[in-house]
């Protein structure tokens, strides 16, 4: 199997950039992001108790992010190999995940981390708050919650891929297509 982390700070083109890398490598994709905003709209249990995190920019606690990971994992054993999309966004998130994994007889083998400046990660979200109504891209407190967030919790997750010679780091500027093609001649390295 084939297991990717999608890396980087809120809006540097994460789930921009899995539907392009699921539809060439026939990944499996999971965006915890994307699970929260479903559940929220669906108002379950589980949208919920992330609704008072995600809409205040903070993160999900990591018990409630784990458990919705290794059901996923579960229930889609047999494929091809997965993209996490947003996750893992915490040291302990990621150590989870490696035990998790380790246990399922698999590994993670490259991580991806978009580099993309502040200036620019505030300007994509502006702008896809007003397209979207996403209440989290909307307001410029919790816009500069959610960087320093991603600066004290979810940045030292780097290190953690550094130690175990996973990291690979990417310009995350310019067209979609641009930052697709420097992906891709990484994954082609290793897939
Ligand atoms: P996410 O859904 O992961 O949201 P994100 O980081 O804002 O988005 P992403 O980087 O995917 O940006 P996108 O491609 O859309 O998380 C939302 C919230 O869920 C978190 O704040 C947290 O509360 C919670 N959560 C999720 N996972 C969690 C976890 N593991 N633990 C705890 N809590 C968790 O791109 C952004 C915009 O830029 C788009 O409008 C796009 O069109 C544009 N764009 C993309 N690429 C571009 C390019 N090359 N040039 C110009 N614009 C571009």
């Amino acid at each position: 199997m084939f297991n990717l982390v999608l890396f980087g700070p809120p809006g540097s083109g994460k789930g921009t950039q899995s539907a392009r890398i699921v539809e060439r490598y026939q990944l499996k994709h999971i965006s915890t992001g994307d699970i929260f905003r479903k559940e929220m709209d669906a108002k379950t249990a589980l949208g919920l108790k992330a609704k008072s995190y995600v809409e205040k920019g903070n993160l999900v606690p990591d018990e409630l992010v784990v458990d919705l990971v290794m059901n996923f994992l579960d229930q889609h054993g047999d494929e091809r190999g997965f993209i996490f999309d947003g996750f893992p966004r915490t040291i302990r998130q990621a150590e989870i995940l490696r035990t998790e994994l380790f246990e399922r007889g698999q590994t993670i083998k490259l991580m991806i981390d978009l580099k993309v400046p502040e200036a620019e990660l505030l300007e994509r979200m502006r702008k896809r708050g007003k397209k979207s109504g996403r209440a989290d891209d909307q307001d410029e407190d919790i816009l500069q919650n959610r960087l320093k967030i991603y600066r004290d919790s979810t940045e030292p997750v780097i290190s953690f891929y550094t130690k175990h010679h996973k990291h690979y780091e990417i310009d995350g500027v310019g067209t979609v297509d641009e930052v697709f093609n420097r992906i891709s001649s990484v994954i082609e390295q290793f897939i």
